[in-house]
């Protein structure tokens, strides 16, 4: 059944607050990652929050999605828990993944989050095998792969969309272009004309749309997300975003050029949405109490994480392939 999707300003504004959520929860990973209480690396979400909020608030519980390295905000959206995540980051237990896999690995199934990943481009194989299995156990779920621009050119993409057509899965891919890979300008290292039209050359219907504007990417997934539920198969969007921050929390992006960061500073989500409920007659007094709710909240995490126990020793051994071992007495 198609999706009732209205803009009445207190749907919107509840949206906002889970970007508000998504922003703290950067803000404190990194100034965490920074003062060494997070290890291993954070990759911020910062500047594109409008994307994972207006892509999961058209999905169920149930439906299922795939992230990769820059993974917090799409967690967040999909209805993670940000108080286990903090703990996560800690590695401590209580952790989505008991603090074993850090920042690049959460995961939490109970809300479809099948997994950030680390590699690049993985995630799209992983979402169509999960496709694929939603297919033949004839549910009515589907599954979200987020990926980035940069990983457009690694192979596994190519090989998704060419499986996901082959055999019309339900999957959404959902490039968020930022414009730069790591330190690369991507376009600099991407043939044709693009993610639209390599999408469209499997036969893939894909869009453009403005990622940083929240109503636009709200109204482009309910639409989406209902067609691809009634069978229509897989199909992209790609949302046009930047990158706020530098590649990692450590990297102060000085390659890139001022009058460019400017210029997307006065383009990014956060006031363009406050500018539309202030029109909408949500007054500053609302907002700026959203924004202190959302930054103490995630300030009683990290106070949470740091009380958090450590894993035991003996659970490095847990949640851990068996790759087997040679079987009691043989030779
Ligand atoms: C297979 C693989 N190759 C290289 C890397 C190193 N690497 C990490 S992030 C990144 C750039 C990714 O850019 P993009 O997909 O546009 O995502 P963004 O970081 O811009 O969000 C690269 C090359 C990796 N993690 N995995």
């Amino acid at each position: 059944m198609a999706q009732v999707q209205t803009n009445e300003p207190a749907r919107i504004f509840n949206m906002y607050k889970k970007m508000l959520l998504i922003r703290a929860f950067e803000e404190a990973a990194a100034e965490n990652f920074h003062a060494g209480n997070v290890r291993g690396s954070v990759h911020q979400y910062i500047g594109e929050e409008a994307i994972a909020v207006g892509i999961c608030e058209n999905l169920r519980n149930d439906d299922l999605l795939t992230s990769y390295h820059r993974g917090h905000g799409h967690s967040i959206a999909k209805g993670a828990d940000p108080r286990a995540m903090m703990l996560e980051l800690f590695g401590r237990v209580g952790g989505t993944s008991g603090g074993k896999g850090g920042s690049m690995h959460i995961a939490d199934f109970s809300v479809g989050m099948l997994g950030a990943n680390g590699v690049i481009a993985d995630g799209c194989t992983i979402s169509v095998g999960a496709a694929q299995a939603i297919k033949l156990l004839k549910q009515d779920k589907i599954i979200v792969n987020f990926i980035g621009d940069g990983g457009i050119n690694r192979g596994p993409f190519m090989e998704a969309l060419n499986w996901a057509k082959v055999y019309e899965l339900p999957v959404l891919f959902v490039c968020e272009n930022n414009q730069i890979a790591a330190t690369t300008t991507t376009k600099t290292v991407t043939a044709g004309d693009g993610i639209e039209a390599r999408a469209k050359s499997y036969g893939i219907p894909a869009i453009t749309i403005d990622g940083n504007d929240l109503l636009l990417v709200d109204s482009t997934a309910a639409r989406v997300v209902d067609e691809i539920r009634a069978g229509s198969g897989p199909q992209l969007i790609q949302a046009m975003t930047y990158r706020l921050k530098g590649h990692y929390a450590h990297d102060e992006a000085l390659y890139r050029n001022p009058s460019e960061v400017e210029s997307a500073l006065k383009n990014e989500p956060m006031p363009r949405t406050e500018t539309w409920l202030k029109d909408q007659g949500v007054s500053i007094e609302e907002i700026d109490k959203a924004k202190d709710q959302a930054k103490e909240l995630i300030a009683n995490y990290v106070s949470d994480a740091h009380e958090a126990p450590w894993p035991d020793v003996s659970d490095a051994f847990t949640d851990v392939q068996d790759v087997g071992s040679p079987a009691e007495g043989a030779n």
